[in-house]
């Protein structure tokens, strides 16, 4: 995630996330340590600063912080200091961690950021319980903020979580409806999840950011529609790594998504196609999961032979220019939302 040549003197992606990180970490090692000495270490743990000994493990498996930079920036873009968006930043950022621990047990992913999901480490009920404790101190965490706006940061955090709850709900769903014929999932349907899942909490993001900057509504509204699509965005090009993304660098195993019989998008794009590659696809889907890695690795190369792979990317352009607009619609500083555009475009480009 570097910046072009010509914007030597905009920082890259990576600069942008990194100085972030380091504005909302006390913050957020004082939230985790408030939990019970137990759920804390957990947290700790799937934050990637410490082993399951509760060693710390300095730089070891650490989220790339994104929605605590789009916090952080939405507070910066509409003119406000930064640090008045950290209690945002640490409650999305919390929120984050807790789905993604509960993600995994729902989907019963062994492996998460290179390293046993939380699950695997400790256990499944000591990781819901240690989802619950992140949620639980995300929300409480953002509700003692001092200042005018809190309430109106609450409310936005509660109805990110909503979305996020339905969005999962239908993810899950999807699993058990045909790929083919009338019950088959539209692509209007597979927006609404992945807006749910993913674009929720990006929007959430910087929108909580501009309300504790105390921006007017019509702002946050844009900056919550910008995060959204930078979500859909974001969504496609994980469906893409969950297919030919390589494991070493995300740090979950290939093909999950294949085994399971998750609904992602370049599989529903290739069989939308019609081509003579897309109706093998149907007919293999149709007779079984692919649940060896053989029959996984045909469904990858048909689902990219029948233009899957290409419609994903075409989709992730799409709303990443929706997601530019909607900033460049909106009334913002100049520093903020130039970074903004290159995290933006950064996202839509990576391979982890
Ligand atoms: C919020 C009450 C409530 C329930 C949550 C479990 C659940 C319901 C939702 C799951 C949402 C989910 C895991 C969506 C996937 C979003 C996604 C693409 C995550 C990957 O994010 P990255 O790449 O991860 O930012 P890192 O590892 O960099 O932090």
């Amino acid at each position: 995630m570097q910046g072009t040549v010509e914007d030597v003197d905009v920082p890259s992606a990576s600069d942008v996330l990194r100085r972030c990180r380091e504005l909302v970490r006390p913050a957020l090692v004082d939230a985790v340590g408030r939990l019970h000495p137990w759920t804390g270490e957990m947290a700790a743990y799937s934050l990637g600063w410490s082993d399951t000994a509760g060693t710390p493990e300095p730089g070891g498996s650490e989220g790339k912080g994104v929605r605590q930079a789009l916090a952080l920036l939405g507070a910066e873009a509409v003119g406000a200091d930064a640090a008045c968006a950290v209690p945002g930043a640490v409650a999305v950022e919390l929120v984050h961690t807790f789905s993604l621990l509960h993600d995994d047990v729902m989907d019963a992913d062994a492996l998460r950021r290179r390293r046993p999901a939380v699950w695997k480490a400790y256990g499944t009920g000591p990781a819901v319980l240690a989802g619950d404790a992140l949620l639980a101190r995300a929300v409480t965490g953002l509700a003692e903020t001092p200042g005018h706006h809190v309430a109106a940061a609450v409310r936005r955090l509660c109805d990110a979580l909503n979305d996020l709850v339905a969005g999962q709900a239908e993810d899950l769903r999807f699993e058990h409806r045909p790929w083919d014929g009338p019950g088959a999932v539209g692509p209007e349907e597979y927006r609404s999840m992945a807006e749910g899942k993913t674009g929720a909490l990006l929007g959430c993001a910087l929108a909580l950011g501009a309300v504790l900057g105390g921006a007017p509504e019509p702002t946050v509204a844009a900056l919550d529609r910008a995060g959204r699509h930078l979500g859909l965005a974001f969504q496609a090009v994980d469906d893409i790594l969950g297919i030919w993304g390589d494991p070493a660098t995300t740090g979950k195993p290939v093909h999950a998504d294949l085994h399971r019989g998750k609904k992602t998008h370049p599989v529903l794009a290739a069989l939308a196609g019609g081509s003579r590659a897309a109706r093998e696809l149907g007919t293999l889907l149709a007779s079984a999961r692919p649940t060896d890695a053989a029959a996984a690795e045909r469904v990858a190369s048909l689902v990219e032979e029948a233009g899957g792979r290409a419609a994903t990317r075409g989709e992730a352009r799409r709303h990443l220019d929706a997601a530019r607009d909607a900033l460049r619609a909106t009334p913002l500083t100049r520093t903020a939302a130039r970074e903004l555009d290159v995290l933006f475009a950064g996202l839509a480009d990576r391979v982890m």
